[in-house]
């Protein structure tokens, strides 16, 4: 398919390892796409699903060890250890290369080595790059065909520059005490193996998009954020963009194709990215977003009509679905949180019998959809956009009981990335561990930066001197609870309400109060037109509680002391400003 040298020489090199019996280029053709999926179906890889109700689709079961991310096991490879910074595992790559190498050698013996050329970002746009993924599983040619741009026509446009992200995939055994998931930003490298799921596998997604790009960003000027983007339309048929990162569990998918309620009638949300959003200066000095990817990999469970019908509109056709339950009644697929009767028997994510009497969970909590985007009701016409699309807001959240009202601006860029730097989750029953505990994850990046984290911080404060017309930059809470412990925001669609102001206020249309956080809207600021809330609700949604932010701003100076004197002093100035407004 090429004549690229270096791609023609790292592919000898590799094939000398893995030594495989066969090499397949994957041409990015239906007749290919279909080959596979009859191999798959064939070595019990995928189940055809019922091809009259979900046409297209499949389901895969993974191996019971191998069901999410390995964070203990996923590495930054660069020649000094202080370039992947204290949140980062490290290894120096000499030692991890010598390690790996002996993991893949002679791997892919009686296997075929699939070469998977993809590329992140639109056809002919000068945000996308490129990788090669080799992998010996017909699941991840599958999903990448989802999740990327495949085949020939990345070829073409790579021509005969080296200029590709090398990505090396091997199932080997699923051995959890051998499992890799390595980055080597110098040198445009990805190596996993031993692992067949997703996030661990899938490497043009966390690995090369967020990990890998960061990285390049950083020197390169631009960000690569885990990011969803979204285009708001307003009854006037004006559309704004807005980028928004959150910790996992708040949602993000699920807002990224919100449907607005029945009482804003004429609003209109557009998706353009879900997960990922590499952002540039543009020509005329605001900051532009591309969506790398070009699929959903989304969680299942909890995905229904009411939380989000476009993602479940998305996934009818086309789809493979990994590590849900088989409903055997009709050979569909169930999950829980679906809102469509329980089976009263089903096979669940791990192959066995499942009935509801049973009391364990028929789907995999972290089970997911891999659908492509171009499916999505809500699709915006600007998904394609080689320029991307203009950000007027940069939205950052949480799940926050108590301290995070539901939505503040911050002063300026400088204070925004301050606010970024400080995002917080708390952990609910849904997650492991204990419930209540803070995790800090600053822009949601803490899994996904591919260097330090304080460069990264330094880096985000760079970008803002040199933007001349910077997106504004909020926070926001769908989770804060009252004193019975109710959620008191109804959220989902709901949420278009503070997504207005958020769009007023870059606008200049409407007003706020200043407080010792940040700029927040007055109760009578937001739009409840509708909803059954009463005033008193939204005023303590709108509060500031000085004495639990003050607890928060110890745990903030307790997390940023890992950095030591790496911290920017931006940073440093951003959260001596905000004890001194809260001691005012
Ligand atoms: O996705 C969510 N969003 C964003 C939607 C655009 N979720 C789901 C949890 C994360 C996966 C939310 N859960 C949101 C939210 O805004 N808010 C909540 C909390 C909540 C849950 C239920 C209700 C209200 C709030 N009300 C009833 O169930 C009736
Ligand atoms: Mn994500």
């Amino acid at each position: 398919m090429t004549n690229n040298q270096a791609v023609l020489s790292w592919l000898e090199e590799m094939k000398k390892l893995c030594n495989p019996d066969n090499v397949v280029w994957i041409d990015g053709s239906e007749e290919q796409k279909k080959q596979l999926e009859d191999e798959s179906v064939a070595e019990g890889e995928l189940i055809r699903l019922n091809q009259e109700k979900l046409p297209g689709c499949f389901l895969h079961r993974t191996a019971e060890n191998d069901v999410a991310r390995v964070e203990n096991r996923t590495f930054i490879c660069t020649s000094k250890k202080e370039d992947a910074g204290p949140t980062n595992n490290w290894e120096d790559p000499k030692v991890m290369y010598a390690k790996l190498n002996a993991l893949y050698k002679d791997s892919m013996v009686g296997r075929t080595m699939y070469v998977i050329p993809y590329m992140m970002g639109p056809y002919g746009s000068p945000f996308s790059k490129i990788g090669i993924e080799l992998t010996d599983s017909r699941y991840v040619v599958l999903n990448m065909m989802i999740m990327t741009r495949v085949g020939k026509k990345v070829m073409e446009e790579l021509g005969d520059s080296p200029d590709f992200v090398h990505c090396l995939h091997a199932k080997k055994d699923i051995d959890e005490e051998n499992r890799y998931i390595v980055q080597f930003p110098e040198d445009n490298t990805i190596m996993s193996v031993n692992s067949g799921y997703g996030g661990n596998v899938l490497l043009g997604k966390k690995c090369f998009a967020l990990r890998i790009a960061s990285y390049m960003g950083w020197k390169e000027g631009w960000m690569a954020e885990h990011m969803l983007i979204l285009g708001l339309e307003n009854p006037q048929g004006e559309v704004k963009y807005i980028a928004a990162a959150f910790p996992s569990a708040c949602g993000k998918t699920n807002l990224a194709m919100l449907i607005p309620p029945e009482s804003l009638k004429g609003y209109k949300v557009w998706t353009v990215g879900d997960d990922i959003a590499w952002l540039r200066i543009g020509p005329d000095g605001r900051l532009w977003a591309i969506n790398p990817e070009a699929g959903f990999f989304g969680v299942a469970p909890g995905t229904s009509s009411k939380t989000n019908p476009n993602a479940l509109k998305t996934t009818l056709k086309n789809t493979i679905f990994t590590n849900v339950a088989l409903d055997t009644s009709d050979n569909t697929v169930w999950w829980e949180g679906l809102d469509k009767p329980t089976p009263a028997h089903a096979i669940d994510w791990k192959g066995n019998e499942w009935t509801p009497d049973m009391g364990t969970k028929a789907a995999h909590p972290n089970s997911r959809f891999t659908a492509p985007a171009s499916q999505c009701p809500c699709i915006s016409s600007e998904f394609e956009a080689a320029g991307g699309v203009p950000i007027s807001a940069i939205v950052f959240g949480g799940r926050r009981a108590k301290t995070a009202p539901l939505v503040y601006e911050s002063f300026d860029w400088q204070h925004g990335v301050f606010v970024g730097a400080t995002m917080a989750s708390e952990t609910t029953a849904a997650a492991a561990g204990a419930v209540g505990v803070v995790r800090r994850d600053p822009m949601a990046m803490i899994p996904f930066c591919g260097y330090n984290m304080a460069n990264y911080f330094a880096h985000w404060l760079e970008m803002g001197k040199k933007i001349p017309n910077p997106p504004k930059i909020f926070h926001v809470n769908w989770f804060r609870l009252d004193d019975e412990g109710h959620f008191m925001w109804p959220g989902f669609g709901d949420n278009l309400r503070v997504l207005n102001w958020i769009i007023d206020r870059c606008e200049g249309k409407a007003d706020a109060k200043k407080t010792a956080i940040g700029y927040l809207p007055n109760a009578s600021d937001i739009n409840v037109d509708g909803l059954d809330i009463d005033k008193a609700t939204l005023e303590d949604l709108l509060s500031v509680d000085k004495a639990v932010w003050k607890e928060d701003v110890a745990n903030q100076k307790e997390f940023f002391s890992q950095f030591g004197d790496d911290l920017p002093d931006g940073i440093k100035e951003e959260l001596a400003a905000l004890e001194a407004r809260l001691s005012e």
